[in-house]
């Protein structure tokens, strides 16, 4: 009976684990601040045709609205209350989206700002995005409602009531982060309310959470509101589906909380990917890419089934949060293209791309000035809709990152190569390296001053493949590289340091 329960209970907290992505996908995007009527277009006519199993979408949930600095993105992790209005668009448009990208089999996962309400300093009146009165001074949120208390000043020890040293846990989860109003989740009351919330997203057909600031809540608290989540839709997901659940949690280790509190409850954003990432690419602190022979938990990462990986996020690629200047970003193309080309074909954790905004980056000492710059948007400050143009790229200042040929080609390769062992490893001892996945997959990287040119065990069929990084195979052509694979699985790269992109990747549906 002992053992069935303990069973039982493993069988339970795994299954938080799983993203549920459909038919073979494997990666998440984030369209950081995107509407919601962009992303059912983005679902339909790409997202679901190039093998993307899932989105991230930002909150969903009523924000304060601001002035000054103009309509942030940062505004949307002030939450208000829990109806379904934000810049993203209304009710109806969420629930279309939800709809028509289940339909396609792209999974959404909604962004839930669940540890607090807006800054304390965010006044009071009807300055929010469904336009319901709210009063921070007073604590009054009657949209949901919260009142006074349902906050954890009390609780709270320090004495400007605001997290002051990560070092004590403590403060870290029952003081307030950046003046955020913290809500005391130890009540079952507040707990009820924001459960509701995440179910009327699940019964609407959300296939989980990306939890914000899970550092700053109790492992204890946090179990208690997961376990009152329903199953997911059975119109999309198998009967007895728990939510997907991946818990921000910036640990780069120094810290009095680990992200380890956290991996019985879901999957946990493992910051140092990116940030270690971002330095072998760069070549700082003497590190290569030969050093990621044993890439993954042989870093001192956490364990694969527990971790959900990016080159970077909403956050750091901005100088929020952590990683510093290292993270790799859409600003520097080429290195941004190669680790996420590096993530996408290495098996460990589930990947998540990003997809930014341009914004007027502006960096003086280290700090960037406009950190705060909200989405591409019109003179009002309603958020402007993602323009295609006619080389697929994405116009008025939307990066789609996802959409560089590079980058989706590689999403595909993830999918292709599911299941498959890192495999037939070599290395140059300095900046060039490959490994395949199986006989599914192989990829080649040079990040060396100097050309490659070398022949190498493949273990791959004989055949001629096109290199997706270069180009694509269209129809019976390739517009890229083209690599021959001998009987013997040898195949012969030549990849010049100079190349536009020095890597170069193929994989059995490639083969022409
Ligand atoms: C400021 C001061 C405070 C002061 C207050 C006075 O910093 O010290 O007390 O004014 O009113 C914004 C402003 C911030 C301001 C705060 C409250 O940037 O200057 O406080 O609002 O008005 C995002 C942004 C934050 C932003 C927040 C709320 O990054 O800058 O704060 O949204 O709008 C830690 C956490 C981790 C967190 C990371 C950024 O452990 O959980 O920092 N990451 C997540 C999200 C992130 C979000 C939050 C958490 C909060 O990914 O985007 O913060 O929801 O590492
Ligand atoms: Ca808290």
């Amino acid at each position: 009976m002992k053992l069935f329960i303990l069973v039982a209970l493993f069988g339970l907290c795994l299954a938080q684990h799983n993203p549920h992505i459909q038919h073979g996908r494997t990666s998440i995007v984030h369209l950081f601040e995107w509407r919601w009527a962009d992303i059912t277009a983005e679902c339909e006519r790409f997202l679901g045709p190039n093998g993307f199993g899932g989105v991230q979408i930002s909150p969903p949930n009523e924000h304060i609205v601001l002035n000054s600095p103009w309509r942030p993105w940062w505004q949307r992790y002030q939450p208000v209350g829990y109806n379904l209005c934000s810049r993203s668009g209304n009710e109806n448009e969420l629930r279309d989206m939800i709809t028509r990208c289940n339909n396609v089999g792209v999974n959404i996962y909604v962004d839930a700002v669940i540890n607090h309400m807006c800054g304390a300093g965010a006044g009071e009146g009807t300055h929010s995005s469904c336009g319901s009165w709210f009063s921070a001074g007073r604590k009054d949120f009657p949209s949901v409602p919260f009142t006074q208390s349902d906050f954890n000043d009390h609780k709270c020890r320090t004495g400007s009531g605001e997290i002051e040293n990560y070092g004590d846990a403590n403060q870290v989860r029952d003081c307030r982060l950046v003046s955020l109003l913290d809500l005391a989740l130890e009540k079952d009351y507040v707990r009820d309310k924001v459960a509701d919330f995440m179910n009327k997203l699940i019964d609407m057909g959300v296939a989980g959470f990306r939890v914000d600031a899970c550092k700053h809540m109790w492992p204890g608290d946090l179990s208690a509101v997961y376990g009152r989540l329903h199953n997911l839709n059975t119109e999309w997901f198998s009967g007895g589906s728990r939510p997907f659940i991946f818990q921000e949690v910036i640990d780069l280790g120094g810290e009095s909380i680990t992200s380890t509190e956290y991996f019985h409850l879901g999957r946990v954003t493992e910051f140092k990917y990116g940030a270690k990432l971002g330095t072998i690419f760069r070549k700082w602190n003497g590190e290569k890419l030969s050093y990621t022979k044993n890439w993954g938990e042989g870093w001192g990462f956490m364990p694969n089934d527990n971790a959900l990986v990016f080159v970077d996020n909403h956050d750091n690629q901005r100088g929020h949060g952590a990683g510093g200047a290292a993270i790799a970003t859409f600003w520097d193309s080429r290195l941004h293209k190669m680790a996420v080309g590096f993530m996408l074909a290495h098996p460990y954790g589930v990947t998540r791309v990003m997809s930014s905004f341009r914004w007027n980056r502006h960096i003086v000492n280290g700090k960037d000035q406009n950190d705060w710059e909200g989405p591409p948007s019109h003179g009002d400050g309603s958020t402007k809709s993602v323009p295609i143009n006619a080389d697929q790229t994405c116009g008025d200042g939307w990066v789609c990152e996802h959409r560089w040929r590079q980058i989706k080609n590689m999403v595909i390769f993830r999918n292709v190569v599911n299941g498959q062992p890192h495999s037939n490893w070599w290395d140059n001892q300095s900046n060039q390296v490959a490994f395949g996945r199986g006989n599914r997959g192989f990829i080649v990287f040079n990040n060396d001053d100097w050309d490659l040119d070398v022949t190498l065990n493949t273990g791959m069929p004989g055949g001629t493949y096109c290199d997706v990084i270069s180009g694509q195979k269209e129809g019976s052509g390739c517009s890229g590289k083209q690599i021959h694979v001998g009987g013997d699985g040898r195949a012969h790269f030549k990849i010049s340091n100079r190349d536009e992109d020095p890597f170069v990747a193929i994989h059995a549906d490639s083969k022409l």
